[in-house]
């Protein structure tokens, strides 16, 4: 329940700004063959009436001698009414002499709760009557039914023109769009161009390639895949690899439908690159976010920096918002912006519009040097670092940084942000150090002053109870950060003493912000030499083990991203997605790319670009999980700023922003309209696209700097 407040004041804010009924674009209809056009399929009748087509009506002769309305019915079954909608039933009319009949739209099973009801009197010339009514119950398979028992005399009856219209869910669930499933930004000309096709068919199908004029430019047949286990579906695999040419308009098409256009180019993923870099930019605390950089739809004052109402951070100011929140939490920023770092180190650097842009840093180490400014600040005289800093006394509700009114809170230290603070400064201390050896020294300083520390306070926990107003980022095992730390120390040092306490490897498991053990590999990876005694460099004993290890695990990963029918290489175990599973996705494709630099095996890189296909659309949904990227993109992430959905005078996410995508456990969610996606959901299809889905739908520093070191190495590896 650690989100209720926050949940209270969006759906306060949704009350009030949005209208509660969504606005629709189409009527749709919920009753199949209310014409009796060609038969009377789908109606069905009791026993004691039996119902015939005639001139187009559906005609019955009801009998005499029941009690009850409902013992003479003409129904239909699977009438689905959603919770809230207003529904409109109408049909014509007409008995043989003046009667009254009952109709009804109802559960179809005990308490046969009624969701529409009217009683009409009929005559013997043919009439329209209208029934109108919001279904107070979700309730996808209930009953259409006329209800005419408890005549004293028998009597004939003629409908026809039945119609029932409302709801917003297209008939036949959310809609999806084309079961055919492609990376909706594109493909490398050279890379791997697979899609996916939902299709029971028991043979495969054949499919082509169209270039943007509707002409064919390649072809071929599916090969069947059958039941993928995240999503439920039956899926088809199609691989147009071999496809030449560069363009845009692409589509692919089986089985008659044709999937969203999309590029074949090698540059395709050099603006993504760029865009999920600027997110950090849009979400930097304490500095004005400035139209020169991000054009005016985006620009908004400077946050937290003690300006009222925001009651602000003090010494603490700067740094990168966490998420869609105001807070900023050491464990996660320290994660961030280590892998920009470290992207830098892979796939180097790109220009930013930024304002440090073309100093003396390359711009990647710009940006994530706003963050490691910030964590230095978070550091104690002691050494200690604080684990948070975040707004108390509730959540806020979708107020811009510079409108935040609430308290802002300093949290003790933890052992677990002192050891981040340690790791990702001896990060910065190896990678700074040819460009500004200054900052490098100060990172080295606070790194080994974090270290000491925490060796001597290693037990200091975050409480893991909530604290309404920001998230408690709370981890009692603190022995992964010690190895991370250490391995980070030691390649930045060389100092063997480190050594002993790197306990933990890469693992399939991977890592993230509460799992650091696997980074103590992806650093020790990076430095074959490490500095030696009088400033000469000695090899690094642990080298070779941990590129060893780095490339079984991308093994793992890649036989995980085969084994789905939409290849992703996180398969968890369970088949639950937890928070943040685009995160998940891109980490592991992350480790996939470095395996592809360890040995040029091509299988790598294809492993990681695939991984790209799957957050960009080639996916249960369709759906491209990052703004501006895609037919079908995400843009209502949940987001206090960029919170267009529930404040149309508020942009949406900016392009490159990653939605956090698929999460099993959603209990913790407000009860909103959307949520009907969510309830009973295939572990793949378990997202909705609404701002107040927050555990399916909120942005996050950690998954989009995985998403930017992604997309860095996809725009190297063209
Ligand atoms: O990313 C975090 C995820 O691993 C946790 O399970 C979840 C619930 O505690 O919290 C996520 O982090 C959120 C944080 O607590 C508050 N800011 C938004 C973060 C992303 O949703």
């Amino acid at each position: 329940m650690s989100f209720r407040f926050r949940v209270a004041c969006a759906l306060m804010l949704v009350a009030t700004v949005v209208p509660a009924v969504p606005a629709q674009a189409a009527t749709y209809e919920r009753l199949r063959n209310g014409s009796f056009d060609i038969d009377l399929a789908y109606w069905w009748s009791t026993k004691n009436l039996t119902g015939h087509r005639v001139n187009g009506e559906l005609c019955a002769t009801v009998p005499a001698g029941t009690v009850n309305a409902w013992d003479v019915m003409i129904g239909q079954s699977d009438v689905p009414f959603e919770r809230g909608q207003p529904y409109k039933l109408a049909f014509t009319a007409r008995a043989s002499r003046n009667v009254s009949i009952r109709v009804v739209g109802q559960m179809a099973v005990s308490p046969y709760t009624g969701i529409l009801s009217g009683q009409k009197s009929v005559t013997t010339s043919t009439q329209s009557f209208e029934i109108t009514g919001t279904a107070a119950v979700d309730e996808p398979k209930a009953q259409l039914l006329f209800q005419v028992g408890g005549a004293k005399e028998p009597y004939d009856l003629c409908l026809d023109d039945v119609s029932l219209t409302g709801g917003v869910i297209p008939p036949g669930g959310r809609d999806l769009g084309s079961p055919v499933r492609v990376n909706q930004v594109g493909y490398l000309p050279d890379g791997p161009k697979r899609a996916t096709i939902v299709s029971g068919a028991t043979s495969p199908l054949p499919w082509r390639l169209l270039d943007a004029t509707g002409v064919e430019v390649a072809a071929g047949r599916t090969t069947v895949y059958g039941g993928d286990v995240m999503s439920g579906d039956q899926v088809h695999l199609a691989d147009f690899s071999q496809a030449s040419g560069a363009g845009s308009g692409y589509r692919l098409e089986v089985g008659g439908w044709r999937s969203v256009p999309f590029d074949i180019a090698a540059d395709l993923y050099g603006r993504l690159r760029k865009d999920s870099l600027a997110y950090f930019y849009h979400n930097r605390s304490g500095i004005p976010i400035e139209a020169a950089y991000v054009g005016a739809a985006y620009a908004r004052p400077a946050g937290h920096l003690d300006v009222a109402p925001n009651q602000g951070d003090g010494e603490r100011r700067g740094g990168w918002y966490d998420a869609g929140d105001h807070g900023k939490y050491v464990v996660n920023g320290a994660l961030a912006a280590w892998e920009l770092i470290d992207s830098y180190e892979q796939s180097g650097s790109v220009s930013l519009s930024i304002p440090e842009a073309g100093g003396g840093l390359p711009d990647v180490l710009d940006e994530a040097r706003w963050e490691l400014d910030f964590l230095l600040r978070m550091q104690r005289e002691d050494g200690m670092v604080h684990h948070k800093i975040h707004d108390i006394g509730g959540w806020t509700g979708m107020v811009a940084p510079h409108e935040d009114p609430r308290e802002r809170k300093l949290f003790d230290p933890s052992t677990a942000a002192t050891l981040n603070l340690a790791a990702v400064g001896a990060r910065c201390a190896r990678v700074y150090r040819p460009f500004d050896a200054a900052f490098a020294a100060k990172c080295l300083d606070a790194a080994q002053r974090a270290w000491n520390a925490a060796k001597a306070n290693p037990a200091v926990y975050a409480s893991a109870t909530p604290v309404p107003g920001g998230g408690t980022y709370a981890d009692e095992d603190v022995s992964d950060e010690f190895s991370w730390a250490a391995a980070e120390l030691y390649t930045a040092t060389g100092s063997s003493g480190y050594l002993d306490s790197i306990r933990h490897t890469l693992n399939p498991g991977n890592f993230y912000w509460a799992m650091t053990g696997g980074l103590a590999d992806l650093a020790l990876a990076r430095a074959a030499l490490v500095p030696g005694p009088d400033g000469a460099t000695k090899e690094n004993p642990n080298y070779p083990a941990a590129r060893t290890r780095i490339i079984g695990v991308a093994d793992t990963h890649l036989a995980d991203l085969r084994r789905q029918g939409y290849p992703n290489p996180d398969l968890p175990g369970g088949h639950r997605y937890f928070w943040g599973s685009t995160g998940g996705t891109a980490q592991r494709a992350m480790v996939m790319g470095m395996a592809y630099s360890l040995t040029r095996d091509p299988k790598y890189r294809d492993g990681a670009l695939e991984s790209l296909d799957y957050l960009l659309g080639r996916n249960a949904l369709n759906q491209s999980y990052v703004t501006g990227y895609g037919e079908r993109a995400s843009q209502n992430q949940h987001h206090r700023f960029w919170a267009h959905q529930a404040n149309p005078a508020r942009p949406h996410p900016a392009p490159g922003s990653l939605a956090g995508g698929p999460n099993s456990d959603v209990s913790d969610q407000p009860k909103v309209e959307a949520e009907k996606f969510l309830v009973g959901c295939a572990p793949a299809k378990c997202y909705v696209d609404d701002i107040n889905s927050y555990a399916t739908n909120e942005v996050a520093i950690n998954w989009n700097s995985a998403l930017a070191w992604l997309t860095a190495f996809a725009d190297m590896a063209a």
